[in-house]
């Protein structure tokens, strides 16, 4: 039977399950990635199982979130990563060399792989033709242990693109274009699947910068197939001995097939306060701007900065608007220095930020009270900038640079001084900034600064749950709502600190309510809208929860990557039969579960509102092995399984 890329690659990574749609399934994964963010948990996590080495083909360490070090806690962070790294088999890139995804794109993904990373955007590599999943730590840590990973095998979305971008139109107005159609809500266990003639005009940097936003809208991933622009990619990088030819049997089927004519597309922008928020660019022109900011794993490479840099050269940066760029990785950099570019944005008035992530994450160049910042990246989740008031939009590079000139938002379409820049030739690489493991590691001293704990464990979940609606939350409660990043990041190896903030921005008193029940014995109890803890793959968005004593997550729906934390974590995900329901409840009722064992079996679960007298339906939706989880008060507690 004609099959698509997708299903080819995972039927031949299968290694538990059958391949057909809504089934569980287990794939073999080639590669790891983790970033430091989230790599400090996973790699204790890797330490607790007890294996001496990786066991997957490679595993890559990468430091780029947490690299504004004021404190000693990032620095310490940074330490304990170099040594594991070393003592566990790991290549470790250095603080400077490159966000992950972009710089994993440059060194090591390769068409037709498997790639689990500990960051959402982990799938930025299906431009290259390889299935990149996000997931959580501890599942990267499996991953690392030789261990299939666990996933609904899913639903294939077509998404055929035909004809070529017209002058000024970008990739980003492409993904902004399927977060359009899709919305950043519903997309669960389906994978975006790219192919048609357009596909051929668009170089695997712009692939990339697509399939990074697909984490957007849900997909477990998104691929494109590997061809003569995938060759020249790879050769470009000397990589060209990884190259193999990939795409769909002629006549495979799609689950659904979404078409778009790339000569119709226009300037695309999502506005405050979701990706998932799209309009046209012309529909906001003339709206001033106060910064803009081009970087971010989606929209930092090389040719992304010549593109920007043409449309700044002979001009200043608009007087009321503040530009900063931050280059994607040490070879953009390099590059950009090399061929005069840099000269160009320097020249222009732009600030040259850190290869790391630094903005996108709130880290740093938080906006002004109510300001308007423009950015490449791929989130705009209210607060996340550092600045609640401030209003995010995200655009293509080329937008955020003519709206820098002009200090408002103006309209690249046919806006721009080049009809197209190709790909280079040759790209400088230089693999000085990693380190790899040695032969034996035997000398090696794993260190660990104060900040560093133990990963927190769970206990095995009681028979009989009883507490209260701690925090009712609404739709679209994404895991930045839940644990805060930014200027909260360097908590994360320091997991009873890090706690102290969860819902920090939604609700500051939580965390002291939740500890006040867990010390008198009581569970408590998450009641959350759709789509609870889209976002990013942060494990630490069940963890703190989890050492806070919250028992349960109920919602009207949950989105994939989360769902997967809490039940490594041993939190239930119970989904209301009746979304209706969900109004029943309110912040403070007192609620029960009974026979929660023989209900984790079952799957169906009944959730009494003791003080509304209410008795509602819930289902857990897992597989066999989150149910052993869930029992067992989550995975760190399965001996023997790990
Ligand atoms: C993000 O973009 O939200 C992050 C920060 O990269 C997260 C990872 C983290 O929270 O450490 C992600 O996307 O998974
Ligand atoms: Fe880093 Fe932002 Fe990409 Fe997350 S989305 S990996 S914070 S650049």
């Amino acid at each position: 039977m004609a099959q698509t890329l997708c299903y080819k690659i995972l039927s031949s990574h299968l290694a538990e399950g059958r391949l057909e749609k809504g089934e569980p399934i287990g794939i073999r994964i080639d590669q790891t990635l983790t970033q430091d963010a989230t790599g400090t948990m996973c790699y204790l996590e890797f330490e607790s199982m007890g294996i001496d080495k990786v066991r997957n083909e490679l595993a890559v360490s990468y430091v780029d979130h947490n690299t504004v070090q004021v404190g000693f806690e990032n620095f310490d962070d940074h330490e304990y990563l170099r040594t594991v790294a070393a003592k566990k088999g790991v290549v470790y890139s250095r603080a400077g060399n490159g966000i992950c995804h972009q710089v994993q794109l440059e060194r090591f993904a390769l068409p037709g792989k498997t790639l689990l990373g500990s960051d959402s955007h982990t799938p930025t590599q299906g431009g290259i033709g390889e299935i990149a999943i996000g997931a959580g730590g501890l599942d990267v840590a499996l991953a690392m242990a030789g261990r299939p990973f666990k996933l609904i095998c899913p639903k294939v979305v077509g998404i055929r693109l035909v004809g070529r971008l017209g002058r000024g139109v970008a990739a980003k107005d492409i993904i902004l274009k399927v977060l359009e159609r899709f919305g950043v809500k519903g997309n669960v266990n389906s994978v975006f699947e790219y192919f048609g003639p357009g596909t051929a005009g668009l170089t695997v940097p712009e692939r990339a910068t697509i399939c990074n936003m697909g984490a957007e809208c849900g997909v477990t991933f998104s691929i494109f197939p590997s061809d003569d622009e995938t060759y020249a990619f790879l050769k470009a990088h000397d990589r060209q001995d990884g190259f193999i030819p990939l795409c769909a049997d002629e006549g495979a089927e799609y689950d659904e097939v979404f078409e778009i004519d790339l000569c119709a597309l226009r300037p695309m922008a999502a506005l405050p306060h979701s990706p998932g928020n799209i309009a046209p660019v012309s529909s906001l022109a003339g709206m001033p701007v106060n910064q803009v900011l081009i970087g971010s794993c989606t929209n930092s490479s090389y040719m992304d900065l010549k593109k920007v840099a043409a449309i700044l050269d002979g001009h200043t940066v608009a007087p009321d608007v503040s530009l900063a760029i931050a280059p994607g990785s040490r070879e953009v950099l390099e590059m950009i220095s090399r061929d005069g570019t840099l000269a160009t944005l320097v020249r222009s008035g732009a600030r040259i930020l850190e290869s790391a992530c630094g903005f996108c994450i709130g880290n740093h160049q938080s906006p002004g009270t109510d300001g308007v910042s423009l950015r490449t990246s791929n989130r705009n989740f209210e607060g996340r900038s550092g600045t609640k008031s401030a209003k995010l939009y995200l655009v293509s590079p080329e937008t955020a640079a003519v709206s820098a000139i002009r200090g408002v938002v103006t309209d690249p379409f046919e806006n721009v001084p080049y009809e197209s820049i190709p790909l280079p030739e040759h790209y400088i690489h230089d693999d000085g900034m990693f380190i790899f493991p040695p032969e034996d590691p035997s000398s090696v001293e794993v260190l660990r600064g104060p900040n560093i704990g133990e990963p927190p464990m769970n206990t095995a979940v009681a028979d009989r749950l009883c507490g209260d609606a701690t925090i009712k939350v609404g739709d679209k409660i994404t895991t930045d709502h839940i644990m805060p990043a930014g200027s909260r990041l360097k908590y994360r190896s320091n997991i009873p600190v890090y706690s102290t903030f969860v819902f920090e921005g939604v609700d500051s008193g939580f965390a002291s309510r939740a500890l006040e029940r867990k010390k008198s014995g009581a569970a408590c109890f998450i009641i959350a809208g759709a789509s609870y803890g889209q976002g990013s793959s942060r494990e630490h968005a069940a963890i703190c929860p989890m050492y806070l004593g919250v028992k349960a997550v109920v919602a009207k729906s949950i989105e994939r990557i989360h769902q997967a934390n809490l039940c490594n974590f041993g939190i239930l995900p119970l989904v209301f039969d009746n979304p209706e329901d969900y109004d029943g409840i309110d912040q403070g009722d007192v609620l029960e579960i009974d026979d929660v064992h023989e209900s984790i079996g079952s799957g169906r679960f009944v959730l009494a509102d003791m003080t509304k007298g209410l008795r509602i339906p819930l289902t857990l939706f897992a597989t066999g092995e989150q149910k052993r989880m869930l029992l067992a008060g989550g995975r760190l507690n399965m001996v023997g399984e790990v």
